[in-house]
């Protein structure tokens, strides 16, 4: 059952230390909404829907300054790591000034995430994000969009420079934001660009609006469009495939492509829930990411992704198999089989659970899987190495407070702004 890869183990195992398992790939972030976790939680209008929830993220979003953003990643990475994280694919693209003006170093923001992922010691996928149109009809971006823009030129020529800083720790992909934001020659001219092997990230089909305008504009559902116009293949991520015809589950799993399902932001948005179990029979590659950072925890990622299918089959233990029974196992196996296809890192980091905590006292090999995804979380933590680095000791990363101090100065700027 362990999959054996680059000299690492797909696999839990009882260690002196407390069980030892793979850490899990983030595959979706994005950093600065983390500001505004639990924030959108009011009526504003009695239809409040993933579209009103948006107009307060841009207002969010409309703050940030490359320093603010540096600070709030740094507390993300810290948690994400204390949480069992040990990669992030970071989908940015608030890049450029609130006017749309460029920053004095045009890739300061994407600067700022790269340093907040070294100070943390996070393995970092920064997927710069472009995004040029505000819908699907080709509409120019709105006054609130504007910082996210860029011409394919400025977009490729952003890549480029981001490139000559890639190490073990840091890959640098590309993103196109959506459908919506990416017009079709615009789609094709980045691909062609591209170097070979270059992961790529999409926003595919969150929400029936923007499935229901790819049809009236396209002619086609949003994933049947990009199977049809892309050479979609291991080196994609398609983000929220979350509305798909049976033709489509089985098109993407078909293509070696990953799913990055962000169970906990899809709940909170009102999204949808992804057609897991049609989508695990098709043999499809699929991963977790915390997206919005409503919840920034694997455990509760992976635990809601089993709990919206067993909601909706009024049944229960779905992921799951004859072959492998335990639903927990299932799921990390899931995670940890996609990490290096979507994040580019073909390594195995490590996260050690304690032994001794509640909730594993008395776990063996079958179990602790299923106790730590369903009955625990992440005060089973115990320690995280990446890259050699023993990065949270006992719970705690090595910069915890140091992080904390930055992020509440930087939360009392935001919040005043
Ligand atoms: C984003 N987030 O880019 O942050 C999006 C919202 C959009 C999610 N889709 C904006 N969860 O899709 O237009
Ligand atoms: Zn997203």
């Amino acid at each position: 059952m362990a999959l054996r890869e680059n000299g690492g183990m797909h696999d839990i195992q009882l260690t002196e230390r407390g069980w030892a398992l793979p850490g899990i790939a983030n595959l979706h972030s994005h950093a600065f909404q983390r500001a505004m976790a639990g924030m959108a939680e009011r009526q504003g209008d009695p239809n409040d829907s993933f579209w009103t929830w948006r107009e307060t993220m841009y207002a969010m979003a409309a703050r940030f300054t490359p320093e603010l953003l540096r600070a709030v990643a740094a507390q993300l990475y810290v948690e994400m790591l204390e949480a069992g994280y040990t990669s992030v694919c970071e989908f940015h693209y608030l890049h450029h000034r609130p006017d749309g003006g460029f920053h004095d170093d045009r890739a300061a923001m994407s600067q700022a995430l790269i340093e907040a992922a070294r100070a943390t010691g996070i393995r970092l996928t920064l997927l710069p994000v472009l995004y040029m149109s505000g819908g699907f009809d080709g509409r120019a971006l709105s006054e609130r969009q504007r910082r996210f823009g860029h011409s394919v030129e400025d977009y490729l020529r952003l890549l480029e420079g981001l490139r000559a800083q890639e190490n073990a720790s840091l890959n640098i992909g590309c993103a196109l934001h959506s459908l919506r934001a990416v017009p079709e020659g615009a789609v094709r001219e980045v691909l062609a660009a591209l170097p070979q092997g270059s992961r790529i990230h999409i926003h595919i089909a969150e929400q029936m609006a923007e499935v229901e305008d790819s049809i009236a504009v396209r002619g086609a559902r949003p994933v049947r469009w990009l199977l049809d116009h892309a050479d979609v293949d291991a080196r994609w991520t398609l983000v929220h495939a979350t509305h798909l015809d049976d033709g489509e589950v089985r098109g993407i799993a078909g293509s070696g492509a990953t799913v990055a399902i962000c169970t906990t932001t899809e709940g909170n948005l009102g999204d949808g829930l992804f057609p897991l179990r049609d989508y695990l029979d098709a043999g499809g590659r699929w991963g977790v990411g915390s997206d919005s950072h409503i919840s920034v925890s694997p455990v509760e990622e992976l635990r809601w992704l089993e709990y919206g299918q067993r909601l909706r089959a009024q049944r229960r233990n779905i992921a799951s198999s004859a072959a492998m029974p335990s639903v927990g196992e299932t799921l990390l196996h899931g995670a940890w089989q996609s990490a290096a296809a979507s994040t580019g890192f073909d390594v195995i980091d490590e996260v050690v659970l304690d032994a001794d905590a509640p909730v594993l006292i008395g776990a063996t090999r079958e179990d602790v899987a299923d106790r730590w995804l369903f009955a625990g979380n992440r005060d089973a933590v115990k320690d995280v190495h990446v890259a050699g680095h023993h990065v949270v000791i006992n719970g705690r990363h090595i910069a915890h407070d140091a992080a904390l101090v930055d992020y509440r100065r930087a939360i009392t700027t935001l919040l005043a702004g």
